[in-house]
Formats: structure tokens, C-alpha cells, sequence
């Protein structure tokens, strides 16, 4: 029987839930408690498959993109965690359920984000490969250590805390989204590119690709949060789709995933998988309706 893009995505998925479970399976402290709950709580899991989907067209096996895909989605994981503390967003619930500041406490939750950055590092420098794969695990662990912090995912959070609406032009607004919520999806396609030896071009079109898809999951995200932002009683956070109003936030989605996906096209880089990603970006039909 052929294997449909959904049958692919629901074993890769499946694998990565494993290789999580066994990162986090030993210790019962309420620090290890919280870790698992922080990452075994029905995430979407989105960065490591787009890593997995872009090795998988340069033919890098599974085994080898593993360790690289858990650690960005733990590092992905830790910055929840802290994104919900008090003093960042103060959010109660995740994934539906109390937050690991709600659950645990907020000394915990701050050691929960950092353990996780760390195990992130140790998974990542164990991967095996053999002396001649060093190079390409170095460059690795620069890329995901670059997107991840000042320069990526932590700048754009400093950005966000920063924000002052009225204040506020197209270019921070971009820049903000790009690095927060973009830096560690550009990170994984281009990991998936890097550990294929993906030629110069074609890893310049799995970036733009995942820049577009950055700003695509950003700009769907402050869409579905648009009304219930408005009416929530705390100071006004960075949105799009107040920014560019709802209409227009729906046309650059669309016109973000559109970019994605040309540009594969353009570099000739043929993936149902990374095409079926940036599709997932589309809204809703219900949400399309309700405007
Ligand atoms: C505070 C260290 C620190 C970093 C904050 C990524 C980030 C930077 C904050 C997370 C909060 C946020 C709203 C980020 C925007 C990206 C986003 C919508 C994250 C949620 O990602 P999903 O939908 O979540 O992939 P799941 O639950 O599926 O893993």
C-alpha cells in the first residue's frame, strides 16, 4: 500500500513522541515531573517534522536527524515554559491544561525551561555519527544555538516585551515575529537542509521558505487570538492582525504560505511534505466565513 503524506506524518510523529519519552524518562523528582509534563502534553510537534521533511528530500536518515529534532522541539518546549511565566505572558493554561507555573510552582517552572535548554544541548552533542560527521554536528548545533537566542527566538521575545503599540512600525513588527516565532522554524528547515549537504541555493530557498512559514504560523496565530486578545484584561500584545487589521493580516498569510511554496517550486526542490506544512498554515473555513 503507498504511503499517504498523513501515514508519514502520524510515524514521524509517533517517533518523535518516543525519542521525547525516552529523553525524559528517568527521574521523580517535581522537577522531572514538570519537565515531562512541560513536553509529553500533546504538542503539534510542527518544528521537528519540518526538520524531518526537509532531511528527508536531501536523504538524510531518520536515525541522524533525531537527536536535532528533539532538541529544537525541547528548546521550543523550555520557551513555552518561561513564555507563560508571570512575568513574561502569565498564562494559565497550555495545551489545555495548568501551565507548569499553575502545576508546580514558579521556582520549578524556571528550572523546568532551563533543564530542558540544557538536555536540548546534551541530546544534540551525544548524536552519534563517527569522527567525519563532527563538522556537520558543530555547524548544527550553531545554527539551532543562533536561531534560539539573542540573535533568533530570545530577541524577538525581548522585542515583544518591549512593544509599545503606539509606537510601533511594519519593520519591528516583522522583525519581532521573524525572530520569535520564525527563528527556531527557520532553524529546522534549514538543519534539515544542512545535514543533507543541500547545495548553496537550495539551502537559500529552504530559508526563505522558512522565513515565509515563520511569519505565516506568526501572523495565523495573532488571527485566531485577535478577538479574544481584545477582550482580555492585560496589557496589549504585539498582533498582526491588529496591526494590519484582520483583512489584511488574511491576505499576508495567504501571500506568506504562497512565497513558501514558490520558492521550493523555483529552486526545484520538489516535497509534498514541506508543501503540506505550509498548507496547514491556511485558516480554517469557519474562520475564513466569519469576518
Ligand atoms: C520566554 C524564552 C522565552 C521565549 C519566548 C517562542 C516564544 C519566545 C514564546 C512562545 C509564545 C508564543 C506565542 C510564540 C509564538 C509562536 C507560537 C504560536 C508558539 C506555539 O507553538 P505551537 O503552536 O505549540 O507549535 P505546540 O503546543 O503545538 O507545541
Amino acid at each position: 500500500m503507498p504511503m499517504t503524506i498523513d501515514n508519514l506524518l502520524r510515524d514521524h510523529k509517533q517517533m518523535i513522541e518516543e525519542a521525547l519519552e525516552r529523553l525524559l524518562s528517568g527521574g521523580s523528582t517535581p522537577l522531572h515531573l514538570a519537565m515531562r509534563s512541560a513536553v509529553l502534553s500533546g504538542g503539534k510537534r510542527y518544528r521537528p517534522l519540518l526538520m524531518i521533511a526537509a532531511g528527508e528530500y536531501f536523504h538524510v536518515p531518520l536515525d541522524r536527524i533525531l537527536p536535532f529534532a528533539c532538541g529544537l522541539e525541547l528548546i521550543h518546549n523550555y520557551s513555552l515554559v518561561h513564555d507563560d511565566l508571570p512575568c513574561m505572558d502569565d498564562d494559565d493554561m497550555r495545551r489545555g491544561r495548568p501551565t507548569v507555573h499553575r502545576a508546580y510552582g514558579e521556582d520549578i517552572a524556571l528550572l523546568t525551561g532551563d533543564a530542558l535548554l540544557s538536555l536540548a544541548f546534551e541530546v544534540m552533542a551525544d548524536a552519534s555519527g563517527g569522527p567525519e560527521f563532527l563538522p556537520q554536528k558543530v555547524r548544527t548545533i550553531q545554527e539551532i544555538s543562533r536561531f534560539s537566542g539573542a540573535k533568533g527566538m530570545i530577541g524577538g521575545q525581548f522585542l515583544d516585551i518591549r512593544y509599545i503599540p503606539e509606537e510601533a512600525t511594519e519593520e519591528l513588527l516583522l522583525e519581532l515575529m521573524a525572530k520569535k516565532t520564525g527563528g527556531l522554524i527557520t532553524a529546522a528547515v534549514r538543519v534539515g537542509g544542512i545535514l543533507g549537504d543541500a547545495p548553496e541555493a537550495g539551502l537559500r530557498a529552504l530559508t526563505t521558505y522558512g522565513e515565509n512559514i515563520g511569519l505565516a504560523f506568526q501572523t495565523r496565530d495573532d488571527i485566531l487570538d485577535y478577538r479574544q486578545d481584545e477582550s482580555k484584561d492585560r496589557p496589549f500584545r504585539p498582533n498582526a492582525a491588529h496591526f494590519f487589521g484582520l483583512e489584511q493580516a488574511k491576505t499576508r498569510l495567504n501571500q506568506y504560505i504562497d512565497r513558501a511554496q514558490i520558492v521550493l517550486c523555483d529552486a526545484g526542490i520538489q516535497s509534498e511534505s514541506l508543501v503540506y506544512h505550509a498548507n496547514c498554515l491556511r485558516l480554517p473555513e469557519a474562520e475564513k466565513r466569519d469576518e
